[in-house]
């Protein structure tokens, strides 16, 4: 069972199979994914909850100046349904989200929608699930399933800086995730604080229209420099003449994501010193000495999240633009002011300071099988069965769940092989093989101790601070091949799992 090349339905539910009551909460692109092979399986009894007014989940919520995917369009798309039609080798956020509406629609998941619907709650009943859902205008009810599946996102909630004085600057205040549109850039003076992947790509679009751009800098990045090529309406329509050419697209770039980028994470190989080669090029082409060192990074490339930028190099030489290494003393009404005393004059500043990352379904609280609560599974932060489920959380699966391999891969790719691993408990709970199926502790123990073992030999362990890592300093992405991640969901292991 599964999705055809062409997105056809394969097989629908077979006669005899029991149809199950399915919640998917988030209609990200995990969630979306989740509900297109459900829908495509015939099992449509299906409730998305989002609690957002649009899908999209990330691409919904940052929409800010400059936002782009640092994964190329044609491998951040599903394999199954390849758009022909990318502007962009690195796609717009509205472009992506769009996308991911459009599949949403075509599968008939976009009506089984119910948004601005938070889950709250979630508690095993014994035989399902039953969840406390509240609207955003106040009314809250129950819901129950069968198969309960969450699809929540890892960078959610943003992280806003304990800065003094922030309250009191006189400007406006923003977050990249919660971008007002109604701002005025134009002739403004901009100070950005945080220069990961989101605030480094929003430099060249503020010095376009901006008077002045400073760059606040806690850390320096190493950024490599890939252009971020248009494709042109003969492109598109040979793409969508000759649908092999899509094919090749996705597997050349998933090839130099996972086999190239991918293996330099998790040993330290050729394609990690390469990398780190072609970064030191990209920095060398910053022609000022002074700017140069404080532009340059102490930690091995790759030990934070890569950043993905042809435009910043430039940008940030540029008139309007400045970088500022000293440290936030605090921030006043007119500016933020360094902790050489200096007062940099602000109209806006603009936090780019990222999320509170690897929170999964928190805030929503879960009480599973033995009275098991997710606050008490979850003590020593967030852990998982290969990715995708937990002990004592019968009939409970994750999309995007904890060390899923998010900082190797396209997002988009690893959604649709753990939705297609949790396909397969959905048929055999509709075959009536279970009543509930959830893995063992013992093998979720090994599972985790193995994991760690491995994270010993990633890039993430070189030393640096970054969201990969928990409030421990371990890592907690996958730390093997994506080849090894898929093999892994290929078939469930059903001995490590309580089935009942
Ligand atoms: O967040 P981050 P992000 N004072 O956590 C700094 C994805 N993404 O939103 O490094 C001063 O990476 C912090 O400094 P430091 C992508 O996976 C993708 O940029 O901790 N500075 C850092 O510079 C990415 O990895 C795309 O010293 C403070 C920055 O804020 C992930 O999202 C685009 C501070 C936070 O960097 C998150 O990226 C955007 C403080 N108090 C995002 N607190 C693309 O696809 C934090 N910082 C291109």
């Amino acid at each position: 069972m599964g999705i055809s090349e062409s997105g056809k339905i394969l097989e629908t539910l077979a006669a005899g199979k029991r149809k199950p009551r399915v919640i998917v909460v988030g209609a990200g692109l995990s969630g979306i994914c989740m509900g297109m092979r459900l829908m495509a399986a015939g099992y449509d009894d299906l409730i998305v909850l989002e609690k957002a007014d649009r899908c999209g989940g990330t691409w919904h919520y940052n929409q800010y100046p400059g936002l782009r995917c640092d994964v190329p369009s044609h491998y951040y798309q599903y394999s199954f349904e390849p758009s022909s039609r990318w502007s962009h080798r690195f796609c717009g956020g509205e472009e992506i989200r769009r996308y991911f509406e459009r599949m949403a629609r075509k599968y008939q998941v976009f009506e089984r929608i119910r948004f601005n619907t938070e889950t709250r709650h979630a508690e095993w009943t014994g035989g399902g699930w039953k969840l406390d859902v509240a609207t955003a205008n106040g009314a809250s009810g129950q819901l129950e399933c069968d198969i309960l599946i969450a699809a929540c996102g890892i960078l959610v909630r943003p992280k806003y800086p304990d800065i003094p004085g922030l309250d009191s600057f006189a400007g406006q205040v923003v977050h990249s995730a919660r971008w007002d549109h109604t701002l005025e850039l134009a002739g403004e003076r901009v100070g950005v604080i945080g220069n990961g992947s989101t605030g480094i790509q929003m430099i060249k679009p503020l010095t376009d229209v901006c008077s002045k751009v400073i760059s606040f800098q806690r850390t320096p990045q190493w950024v490599l420099p890939i252009p971020n090529r248009k494709y042109s309406g003969f492109g598109h329509w040979l793409t969508g003449k000759l649908p092999i050419l899509s094919k090749l697209y996705y597997n050349g770039y998933r090839f130099l994501m996972e086999q190239v980028l991918g293996r330099g994470i998790i040993k330290d190989n050729a394609s990690r010193r390469m990398v780190a080669k072609l970064c030191r090029w990209n920095l060398d082409s910053v022609k000022d000495a002074d700017l140069r060192a404080k532009l340059t990074p102490d930690y091995t490339p790759m030990c934070k999240r890569l950043v993905m930028s042809s435009e910043f190099y430039p940008a940030i030489q540029r008139p309007n633009a400045a970088l500022v290494r000293a440290g936030i003393d605090h921030v006043e009404p007119r500016g933020i002011v360094t902790t050489d005393g200096k007062l940099h004059e602000l109209d806006i500043i603009a936090l780019a300071t990222g999320f509170h990352a690897n929170e999964y379904m928190l805030p929503m609280t879960m009480t599973g099988a033995h009275g098991v609560t997710l606050d008490a599974a979850w003590q020593d932060g967030p852990r998982g069965y290969r990715t995708v489920a937990m002990p004592n959380f019968p009939n409970f699966f994750m999309v995007m769940g904890p060390h899923s391999p998010v900082g190797n891969f396209s997002l988009a790719s690893i959604a649709e092989t753990q939705s297609e691993y949790i396909m397969k408990f959905v048929n055999l709970w509709a075959e009536r093989k279970f009543e509930q199926v959830y893995p063992r502790e013992d093998a979720t123990l090994r599972f985790n101790a193995e994991m760690l073992a491995n994270m010993k030999d990633t890039v993430w362990a070189t030393g640096c601070k970054s969201w990969y890592l928990d409030e421990k300093g371990v890592p907690g992405s996958w730390p093997w091949t994506a080849t090894r991640f898929r093999a892994d969901l290929r078939d469930p292991k059903l001995q490590e799992y309580v089935i009942a």
